[in-house]
Formats: structure tokens, sequence, C-alpha cells
């Protein structure tokens, strides 16, 4: 007798081989960003509750604080507090630069990088447009 591998087995396989080879992209692909898990010390940025939907853009609370400032070799630290899925990718809705994408974060993941370079670095969420942040390095 045959036996069969569930269907819902192999889609859960795929979307965790997805997320997991989108997390090995991003490690390799910048020089002026880096992701560190634990740096000494790190600007806190949080993805409040809610902000899945649209609106939490009207109050610039979508990532809090919405903007952050930090100096050059220090890091920030997103924590997702909400219930769904968020991301922090570099450039904005219509343009993404490439620079930095945390993927898609669970639900208390956090995501951490240290800013080498002094300059003004725009972030969104890949699934929620009005979701924008900026990152200030003096
Ligand atoms: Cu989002």
């Amino acid at each position: 007798m045959k036996k069969k591998i569930p269907i819902i087995g192999l889609v859960f396989l795929v979307v965790i081989g997805s997320i997991l080879a989108t997390q090995f992209e991003n490690k390799e692909s910048s020089t002026v960003f880096q992701d560190i898990n634990s740096p000494e010390s790190f600007a806190i940025v949080t993805i409040p509750t809610k902000s899945s939907r649209p609106g939490c853009d009207e109050t610039n609370r979508c990532y809090i604080p919405s903007k952050v400032s930090i100096k050059s070799g220090e890091s920030v630290r997103w924590l997702n507090e909400d219930a769904a899925f968020h991301s922090v990718t570099s450039g904005t809705y219509e343009n993404p630069n490439g620079n930095f994408d945390s993927g898609y974060l669970d639900p208390n993941q956090s995501f951490t990088i240290t800013f080498e370079d002094s300059g003004i670095f725009d972030y969104f969420c890949t699934l929620h447009p009005w979701m924008k942040g900026q990152v200030v390095v003096d």
C-alpha cells in the first residue's frame, strides 16, 4: 500500500522553504547594511497592532516611531507587535531599492540592521503599501 503525503504538508514545506531562501538572499546582498542578531545597543521601532489596516498612516503610527534618528554605526531593531505578517523593506512601495529587506516578519519576530553610512533611508511594508518609515543616520 502506498503512503500518501498530505498536500498541506507539501504546501507548508514550500512556504517555509521560500521564507528561508529569502532570508539567505538578504544576508549577502549588501555592504552598507549589516544584519546583526545581537548588537550591544539599538533603537527600537515597533510595528503596532492593526497596522495591517489602512489608517495608521494618517497619524504616522504604522511604525513607531515612523522616523528614527541614529548615528552611523548604530543599529535599529524592528519588532512586530501585530498579529499579522509585516516587512521592513528599503525604498518605497513604488521604488524598492534593495538595500535591505526583512522578508515577512512573524508576530513577535524582530529584524535588526546596523547602518554604517549616514543618509536618509526610507522603508515600507511590502504587504501594506500605506506603511512607511524612515531612518535618519547622522
Ligand atoms: Cu505590513
